[in-house]
C-alpha cells in the first residue's frame, strides 16, 4: 500500500434503497441496483455504494431456522446468476461498486459481508462484519427480532483497506460505523475513504429510544469519524417500510471536515453524488490529526487489553 499515489478527485455516488420486501425476487432487486448504478455512472461517479444486505429484506428481523435462512437469504457464490447483471453493468459503464450481502462459504460459515468491485467488474476486496448487534435467542415479546448474532459469525478478517483505482478505500457495515476503532484501524492503514451500508430499524427493541435519535446518532458517528480521521465517509441505507417495519434513511456523504455534503431526501431508491476532493483530508492528517506526531499509543493500551469497562487505573496523585 505504501507507494499508492492518491488521485485528487473522485466521483462518488451513494445509492440508497427503499424497501426490499419478502416477496421481492433477487432479479427485481438487482434490476433496481443496475438502474441506480447506471444513474451514478451518468453522473460521472467512479464508485457507487449500495446498502448492507442489499439483495434481500433485512431478514435478521425474522425468527427462522438457520437452514431456512440459508436457503432464502444467503449467497453461495459471488457473483452468481442473479447478481451477474450488476457486474456486467459495472464493466459496461466503467464504474466500481460496494455491495452488502449474506455470504455462506463452501464450508458452511455464515457472514454479513460486503465486497468492493472495481470498474472492470473484478472483486478487489471483501469485508466480513465485525460488530454484530442484536441477539441469538427468540425474543417473543419484541415487535421484531434482531438476530444477527444467530445468523452470522463475527468477521474473521478485520478491517482492510484496498487500492481502488488509486483511492485507498476501507469497508465496514452498519453497526461498525458506531465504533471509533473501526475507522481508526483503517485510517492507520492510510484510508482516504470509508464506505458502508446499513439497515437501521427506527424502533429500538432493547430500550425506549426516541425515534429521532436513531437518525441523530447515525449522523453524529459518521460526521465525528470522518473528522477525527481526516477521511471521506459514504453511507448507504436500506430504508422505509419493509414489510411494515420502518428503517431510517439519511444516506449521506461526509467530508473530512465532518460536514455532510450530500444527503438522501426520501426513503426510496435515490442516488446522491459528490465529486469528492481527496486532498481535503490532507490538512487534517498533516496537522491536528497527524498520527505520527501526536498519537500516544502508549497511553491507549487499555483499548486492546480490556474488552469491557473495569476499574480505574491506579495512577495515584502526581505533584
Ligand atoms: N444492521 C445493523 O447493524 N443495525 C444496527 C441497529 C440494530 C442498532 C445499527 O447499528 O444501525
Amino acid at each position: 500500500m505504501g507507494t499508492v499515489v492518491s488521485k485528487k478527485k473522485m466521483g462518488l455516488a451513494v445509492a440508497q434503497m427503499g424497501a426490499v420486501n419478502l416477496a421481492d425476487s433477487r432479479a427485481v432487486v438487482v434490476a433496481r441496483l443496475v438502474e441506480m448504478l447506471k444513474e451514478a455512472a451518468s453522473r460521472q461517479a467512479e464508485l457507487v455504494v449500495f446498502p448492507e444486505l442489499a439483495l434481500t429484506t433485512f431478514f435478521p428481523r425474522y425468527w427462522m431456522s438457520e437452514e431456512e435462512a440459508i436457503e432464502r437469504f444467503f449467497e453461495k457464490t459471488m457473483p452468481n446468476k442473479d447478481v451477474e447483471p450488476l457486474f456486467e453493468a459495472a464493466r459496461k459503464h466503467q464504474i466500481g461498486f460496494y455491495l452488502g450481502y449474506a455470504e455462506i462459504t463452501e464450508d458452511g460459515r455464515r457472514f454479513n459481508t460486503s465486497i468492493l468491485v472495481n470498474k472492470s467488474g473484478k472483486i478487489i476486496g471483501k469485508y466480513r462484519k465485525v460488530h454484530l448487534p442484536g441477539h441469538s435467542d427468540h425474543k417473543i415479546e419484541a415487535p421484531f427480532q434482531h438476530l444477527e448474532k444467530k445468523y452470522f459469525e463475527v468477521g474473521d478478517q478485520g478491517f482492510g483497506v484496498w487500492d481502488l483505482d488509486g483511492v485507498r478505500t476501507g469497508m465496514c457495515l452498519c453497526n461498525d460505523r458506531r465504533w471509533p476503532e473501526t475507522y481508526r484501524v483503517m485510517s492507520l492503514q492510510s484510508a482516504e475513504l470509508v464506505v458502508l451500508g446499513y439497515n437501521t430499524p427506527s424502533e429500538n427493541i432493547h430500550w425506549n429510544e426516541p425515534v429521532h435519535l436513531r437518525t441523530t446518532t447515525h449522523e453524529i458517528v459518521l460526521q465525528a469519524s470522518a473528522y477525527q480521521n481526516g477521511i471521506w465517509v459514504a453511507a448507504a441505507g436500506k430504508c422505509g417500510y419493509e414489510d411494515g417495519y420502518h428503517m431510517i434513511g439519511s444516506s449521506m456523504i461526509v467530508a473530512p471536515s465532518g460536514e455532510i455534503v450530500a444527503r438522501a431526501t426520501g426513503e426510496d431508491d435515490e442516488v446522491i453524488f459528490t465529486n469528492i476532493d481527496l486532498t481535503l483530508g490532507q490538512g487534517f492528517r498533516e496537522h491536528v490529526f497527524n498520527f505520527e506526531k501526536h498519537r500516544r499509543p502508549e497511553h491507549y493500551k487499555l483499548i486492546v487489553e480490556r474488552k469491557g469497562a473495569g476499574e480505574p487505573l491506579d495512577i495515584g496523585v502526581n505533584d
